[in-house]
């Protein structure tokens, strides 16, 4: 299907294989979801490395981090009873979830926004504390004054949260905690205040009545939330149909603000669509694309650890040209520009 993206012609830009492990008893099994950001002029993508142990034939390892902040190797002959792993991301093993991989986030830094390199200059952001034991994903940053903010996914056997950390020179980070509480994920904070007020979308689900949706929260102080408002549903029948969840923080245009975000159906395929919100009150919904700004295509965005996913949570933005950079299939980053205009004409 032809979709308004144009993939930069490098693709993919990043491949597992491209960083070491973070430990030499782990494996780099997917690069993807970089958060962006601008700074000493340079773009950064702060990645999402996720690891494993190297498979044997017969057993399934997969990793905890035990209370002493250590990689700890589960074992489990692949026919064990109490094992369900029919989903590569996901393992239940006697009653309890688990995840296949854990996650770091790694900083690399780029002159052209195409060829990135890992300075040594930046260490990686692990999980910390218990709330992060199954490792930290999928982060955004946004930008305020001196400040970034990161918000990203904490994963733990209590749960899939939002973490916040701040940092001012990306050495020293300030450690805000689980700012939304499980379940929750792809929260992106608007870069500037309105009013007096910080707004971020969020993405809590609710299991048997509601759904996965995106949700408007605000704050005096940006650590703090309040005055959830429901936003944005999944569509029945859609290509949106089972999940959306924003992607990094919402665009100021002449229109609105703009969000660029991700839906999936029930098939687990995931495409990028957009909506517009008011600029003095976002939390006023004006438009939403019916169709998607993006669908995966290429046999990169087709196949790898989990197929038919486009998954966006960092751009840049130089006038009307946008930037994102996006996990495909879930194991390669990826870049693609878009006309900021072309974006707003297919809204409805
Ligand atoms: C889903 C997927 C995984 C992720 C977990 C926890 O299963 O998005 O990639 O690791 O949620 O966030």
């Amino acid at each position: 299907m032809k979709d308004l993206a144009r993939r930069f012609p490098e693709n993919p830009l990043l491949l597992p294989k491209d960083v070491k492990p973070s430990n030499p008893g782990l494996q780099v099994i997917s690069l993807l979801n970089p958060g962006v950001f601008q700074f000493e002029d340079k773009i950064w993508l702060l990645v999402r490395v996720a690891e494993s142990i190297a498979q044997k034939e017969g057993v399934l390892y997969f990793p905890v981090i035990n209370a002493t902040g250590n990689t700890e190797i589960i074992e489990v002959p692949l026919n064990d009873p109490d094992l369900v792993a029919t989903d590569a991301r996901v393992i239940k093993y006697k009653g309890l979830d688990y995840l296949t991989t854990i996650s770091h986030l790694r900083l690399l830094s780029s002159t052209d926004g195409i060829h990135f390199i890992e300075p040594d200059s930046h260490a990686s952001l692990f999980g910390s504390g218990e709330l992060e034991r199954f490792g930290i994903e999928d982060c955004r940053v946004s930008r305020m004054a001196d400040t970034y903010y990161l918000t990203y996914t904490a994963v733990s056997d209590s749960g899939v949260g939002v973490g916040l950390r701040t940092t001012k020179d990306w050495v020293n980070f300030e450690k805000k905690g689980v700012i939304f509480p499980p379940h929750n994920k792809d929260c992106a904070i608007f870069e500037e205040r309105i009013g007096d007020k910080y707004y971020a979308l969020h993405r809590p689900s609710s299991v048997e009545i509601g759904g996965n949706y995106i949700w408007l929260a605000e704050s005096t102080d940006g650590v703090r939330w309040g005055n959830h408002r429901c936003l944005i549903k999944s569509r029945p029948g859609l290509w949106d149909s089972a999940r959306v969840g924003a992607g990094a923080a919402p665009i100021r245009t002449e229109r609105g603000w703009l969000a660029v975000y991700h839906g999936a159906n029930a098939k687990n395929q995931y495409c990028l669509g957009a909506f517009l919100m008011d600029l003095d009150d976002p939390s006023r919904v004006l438009a939403r694309t019916p169709d998607p700004i993006m669908v995966p295509t290429e046999t990169y965005e087709l196949s790898g650890f989990f197929g038919y996913v486009v998954f966006t949570n960092g751009h840049i933005v130089r006038g009307d040209e946008l930037t994102i950079y996006y996990g495909a299939a879930d194991e390669f980053v990826c870049g693609a520009k878009f006309s900021i205009s072309e974006i707003l004409s297919a809204l409805v």
